[in-house]
């Protein structure tokens, strides 16, 4: 194509097809937002491509983009409202009207607003599907706070940013690779970092939170060197300068011997510290004592490897560093992410070209849940679930372990409302499903906002509203770098209505007063607001804005409302001893304290079950539980695979593709043993979220129940601040199973 961007048009004809530009932005479900291309022909999604004029992926895409038609016309899509009219899970349906089913949820939510009040309504948006923030601004707009998920410790994203907050009062901050700039690798100010740390993260099969995996190959292109810290040989461990194979969870080890490195060695920018830092003594002394041996015991890797690492980091000048999600799913997650970031800091790399810059809200707009402070009273707010528990939490967030006890207890107050709008929890999100099975049979109103029927719909929903694709949508994404415009091609498929239609209709009726809007757009250009700019604005300056962009915000008070120079922290400076943490009863200092199941914390068990197992690494085909019923993708990766290494495979009598029993003194599952050198022995990897669509008898509830490995683990274990959990650290013992889930279930298939 040889338009250049501003003078292209939202749509066009190319050899027959209409083609028009969108941002890919759930669903299906996705933490990025591409730049795509729809051909349609005949109002009918026929092929997506990448976009090449858009700098956010330059026209790359993957393959749940290309396979979107399959997801849009997939005939098990939700096509109409239905209710139940059979007991909870016999997956007897009926179709309702839209009409139908909005009054049952008003007359259900109202009931339960009158009898237990408005916090009693639970609302559940899974990783953050939708546009993001509209099904937490409906839940507010009822006047509850309690905006949550089901998974513990809140162990995905909000640890890394709780960090950010403690440290230098802003969001976890992501590597400097241009990405905030349109012209990208050719901006003036820009450099590439010499070295990026990639630590618990598979960025180029997950390009996550903010950050696409080949951006980082583009700096490697533009000679960056990489460490990586991940118990696994991954592609990026393969092409690392040094790779860190760690014991699971021991991060907050491994991170303070590197800085115990940096400061013994005097590899750490001294300005950077006396003019910008608040308690690097304290940081100095609480590192002191965890040398490289030390935590080679601790992490099961050698001493010298380590100390390789933080040289490389140390001396480099930019270096860059990218946390991913296994830093916050273990109990020790939170000290192990300010030691992380007291790294990037005590070494310069703060808000610096080719360093860690943290991307802040674009033109003002919130991409997260809006409205908790305008609708939801000081009284309400402070009756979020947890607060009193977990102070670190209070009036911030949920928490997800208080949540599933109060759900049990009724304790301070009963829960007996839930609005899931893209989660599929019982399948994916949260750990020790069949508890949580059990303590939602007392919600007396449960409505779930879908693409497909899953198994948490079919076993608990008694509404259920069908949603639509991005392809089916005006909208925005203002999050990370820039804002883009969602723009229709295709009708809304049968009967379905868009999130934010659903939610603006059910707010028209329960809430009034928050949703006196006409259209959709008229929402949109609500939270668009702050920017000054409208949905057709943006739409019509080429679909996208970035906003101008600063290094070294902190220098020009950039930061803070006052326009002083430094961080919007007690001190006014990055806090390597964290008074936020402290005022919380929280270590202000990082420490390293053991998973709480363990080969050192709970040696018995570990003779039990010597494998320490983790669960959950990203799949380029798949998104949690999405897209197992898309063919094309689903034949790439068609069974439920746990990774064990060669050496354990031969003990154990195990050969690749065979089913296996992964049990630990909880539980156990089947999956299919994947036998691979890119695990070391004595760990074992378990991927997560797996059901079979294809199995339609409701008694089965899709065969989830067989190969959900969040069986395994347990709500209630989460580190002494309420935050990060160990989900990527049980112990487990894997022997061969006789028979398949499938044909024990009576069904036909692998
Ligand atoms: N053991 C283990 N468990 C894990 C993890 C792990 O690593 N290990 N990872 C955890 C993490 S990080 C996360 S974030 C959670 C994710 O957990 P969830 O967010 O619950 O993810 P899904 O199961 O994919 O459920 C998303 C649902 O939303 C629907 N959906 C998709 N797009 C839209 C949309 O635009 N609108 C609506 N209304 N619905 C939509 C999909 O069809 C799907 O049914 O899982 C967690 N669970
Ligand atoms: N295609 C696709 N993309 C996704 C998703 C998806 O489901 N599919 N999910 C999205 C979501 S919600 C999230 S949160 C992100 C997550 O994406 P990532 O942050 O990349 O997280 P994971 O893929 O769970 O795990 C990354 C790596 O951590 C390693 N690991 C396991 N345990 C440990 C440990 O204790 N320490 C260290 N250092 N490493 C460990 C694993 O071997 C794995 O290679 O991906 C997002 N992107
Ligand atoms: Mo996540």
């Amino acid at each position: 194509m040889n338009v250049k961007p501003d003078e292209r048009p939202v749509s066009w004809e190319e050899d027959g097809y209409t083609v028009t530009r969108t941002t890919a932005w759930s669903g299906p479900g996705c933490h990025e937002g591409c730049g795509v291309l729809l051909y349609t022909k005949d109002g009918k999604l026929e092929k997506v491509e990448g976009d090449p004029l858009h700098p956010y992926n330059q026209g790359r895409i993957c393959p749940r983009c290309a396979a979107l038609p399959e997801v849009v016309y997939h005939e098990d899509r939700l096509k109409y409202p239905m209710k139940r009219v059979g007991e909870r899970g016999e997956g007897k349906w009926e179709r309702v009207s839209w009409d139908e089913a909005y009054d049952i949820v008003e007359e259900g939510f109202r009931d339960i607003i009158e009898k237990y009040g408005a916090e009693s309504i639970v609302q559940l948006n899974g990783t953050g599907r939708c546009l993001l923030w509209e099904p937490a601004r409906f839940l507010y707009s009822l006047g509850s706070p309690n905006s949550t998920l089901t998974l513990s410790g809140v162990a995905c994203f909000i640890p890394r940013m709780v960090a950010g907050i403690g440290t230098y009062a802003a969001p976890y901050p992501v590597v400097d690779a241009s990405q905030q700039f349109e012209d990208r690798y050719d901006n003036p100010q820009w450099r590439a970092p010499e070295t990026i740390i990639i630590w618990g993260c598979n960025i180029v099969h997950s390009n996550p939170d903010w950050f696409f995996g080949a951006w980082i190959i583009e700096c490697m292109k533009r000679g960056s060197k990489l460490i990586q810290v991940d118990p696994r040989v991954t592609w990026m461990s393969a092409h690392a300068e040094v790779w860190l194979g760690l014991r699971p969870a021991t991060d907050g080890a491994l991170a303070m011997a590197m800085l115990n490195v940096i400061i013994e060695e005097d590899l750490y920018d001294y300005e950077f510290v006396e003019k910008w830092c608040y308690g690097f003594d304290e940081l100095a002394d609480a590192v002191k004592d965890m040398t490289p041996e030390r935590a080679a015991e601790i992490c099961w890797v050698d001493a010298e490897k380590i100390r390789k690492a933080a040289r490389l980091y140390g001396n480099s000048s930019p270096g860059a560093m990218q946390l991913g999600l296994a830093v916050d799913m273990q109990q020790n997650g939170l000290a192990a992410a300010h030691a992380l970031m007291a790294l990037q800091c005590i070494t310069g790399n703060l808000d610096v070209p080719g360093g860690n810059i943290f991307p802040a809200s674009v033109f003002g707009v919130s991409p997260f849940g809006t409205g908790l402070h305008e609708f939801v009273s000081p009284e309400q707010q402070a009756k979020m679930i947890g607060g009193e528990k977990f102070p670190m939490m209070k009036n911030f967030y949920p928490s997800p372990d208080v949540f599933i006890e109060q759900l049990e207890s009724d304790v301070p107050y009963p829960i007996r409302g839930v609005f899931m709008q893209g989660s599929n929890f019982l399948t994916c999100m949260a750990q020790d499903p069949i508890r949580w099975n059990k303590a939602m049979q007392k919600v007396d109103c449960f409505v779930a906002v879908d693409l497909f029927m899953t198994p948490t719909i079919q076993a608990l929903a008694d509404v259920v509203l069908p949603a639509t694709t991005y392809a089916e949508r005006d909208a925005f994404r203002a999050m990370s770098y820039n804002i883009s415009t969602l723009n229709s091609a295709i009708n809304c498929y049968a009967d379905t209505r868009t999130d934010l239609r659903i939610d603006m209709e059910l707010g028209k009726r329960l809430a009034p007063h928050a949703w006196e809007f006409d259209t959709e757009t008229d929402v949109l250009n609500d939270v668009m607001s702050p920017s000054g700019m409208t949905y057709q604005d943006v739409r019509d300056n080429k679909g996208w804005a970035y906003p101008p962009f600063e290094y070294k915000k902190y220098e020009k008070g950039l930061l803070r409302p006052d326009g002083q120079p430094g961080f919007m922290t007690p001190t006014g400076r990055v806090e390597l001893s964290s008074n936020f943490f402290k005022m919380c009863g929280f270590s202000p200092v990082p420490y390293y304290e053991e998973p709480f199941i363990g080969p050192v914390t709970t040696p018995d068990v570990y003779a039990e079950y010597p494998i320490i197992l983790m669960t959950g690494a990203r799949n380029p085909v798949s998104f949690h539980s999405e897209h197992r019923q898309i063919k094309p993708l689903r034949e790439i990766s068609p069974d439920p695979i746990v990774e064990i290494s060669p050496d354990d495979a031969r003990e154990l009598g195990i050969v690749d593709g065979e089913w296996v029993w992964i049990e630990n003194a909880k539980d156990r599952i089947r999956q299919k043993a994947r036998v691979t050198a890119s695990v070391q022995k004595g760990m074992a990897l378990s991927y997560h979220a797996w059901w079979y669509p294809e199995i339609k008898d409701p008694k089965l509830n899709f065969g989830m129940w067989e190969v959900n490995n969040n069986r395994l683990l347990e709500m209630g274990k989460t580190g002494s601040s309420g935050y990060g959990s160990d989900i990527k650290s049980t112990l487990v013992k894997i022997y061969k199973a006789e028979t398949s889930p499938l044909q024990d279930l009576g069904v036909e298939g692998r």
